[in-house]
């Protein structure tokens, strides 16, 4: 309870911050979004990990206005990036049980960051699509037809019906970090991450995997037919400034 008293406290403060981990198109080697991935820095207990404070956000309800705060900074940090990179963020399933919230969140963000539609991707995971209701698919295609994309997170952890991924109009499919880790030991690994750029192809969806730490992981990857990847070889969530330091070293 203490610690969800100290969350309110820093999300009322502003303390919350945004990293960034790049994702990459492995043809060109270019950074094409990046996701943002929330960060608490506690002033004692020091990085508070989502993991943790995320379901504390969930059952407190606290979720709400972090998540309405996460979309609105990463548009406002994404305006400034060039205009090839978009951002990703990652919606709670919670966010969606308030749908005109959510959709004013996004209208509200978009405008207020001057940021193209198109740059934004939100990234929801299948817990959300277990439910199958008709008003998740229709609050999908109402941001959709704002213009902004989406993204199945995690994708070989959860059910990982399929059918989910004909049934939603998905723009990208991540595939979850446990089938990379094992891509060069493992030829189950392997089959899933193959098959799951197949079928991706098929439905015009792009394919992000996820965990990329090692060169062989990158090279296998890349031959199985993945378009893009995610993972510490590429880069860490880092703060902008980071980031931006780095990039104004490399020019
Ligand atoms: O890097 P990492 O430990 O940051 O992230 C752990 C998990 O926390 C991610 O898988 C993601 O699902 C969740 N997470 C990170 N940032 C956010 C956020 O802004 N909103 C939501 N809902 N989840 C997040
Ligand atoms: O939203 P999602 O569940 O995909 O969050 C990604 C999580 O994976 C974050 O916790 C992030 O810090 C972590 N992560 C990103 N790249 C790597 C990687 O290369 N290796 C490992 N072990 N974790 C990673
Ligand atoms: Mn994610
Ligand atoms: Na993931």
């Amino acid at each position: 309870h203490e610690i969800e008293v100290e969350l309110r406290q820093a999300s009322a403060e502003g303390t919350l911050q945004l990293y960034y981990q790049p994702i990459i198109d492995l043809r060109t080697q270019q950074v094409v979004t990046r996701e943002a991935l929330m960060r608490w820095s506690h002033p004692t207990r020091g990085m508070v990990p989502p993991g943790v404070f995320i379901p504390i956000a969930e059952q407190s309800g606290l979720i709400a206005g972090m998540g309405d705060w996460a979309i609105a900074q990463a548009c406002l940090d994404a305006a400034k990036w060039p205009d090839g990179v978009g951002v990703s963020v990652n919606v709670s399933p919670l966010q969606f049980r308030e749908p005109l919230r959510l959709v004013q969140t996004v209208k509200d963000a978009l405008l207020a960051a001057n940021l193209t539609p198109g740059r934004l991707t939100l990234e929801v995971t299948e817990s959300l699509l277990i439910e199958d209701n008709k008003a998740t698919l229709e609050l999908i295609n109402e941001l959709r037809a704002i213009g902004i994309k989406f993204a199945l997170d995690d994708f070989g952890t959860g059910y990982s019906s399929l059918a989910y991924l004909s049934t939603y109009p998905f723009s990208q499919v991540k595939i979850d970090q446990s089938f990379s880790r094992n891509v060069n030991a493992d030829e189950a690994s392997k089959a899933i991450i193959e098959a799951v750029c197949q079928l991706a192809r098929r439905l015009s969806m792009n394919v992000v995997v996820e965990g990329i730490e090692t060169e062989a992981q990158r090279m296998a990857v890349q031959l199985l037919g993945a378009q893009r990847a995610q993972g510490y070889l590429f880069g860490k969530p880092e703060p902008v400034s980071e980031f931006v330091k780095g990039e104004s070293r490399k020019r």
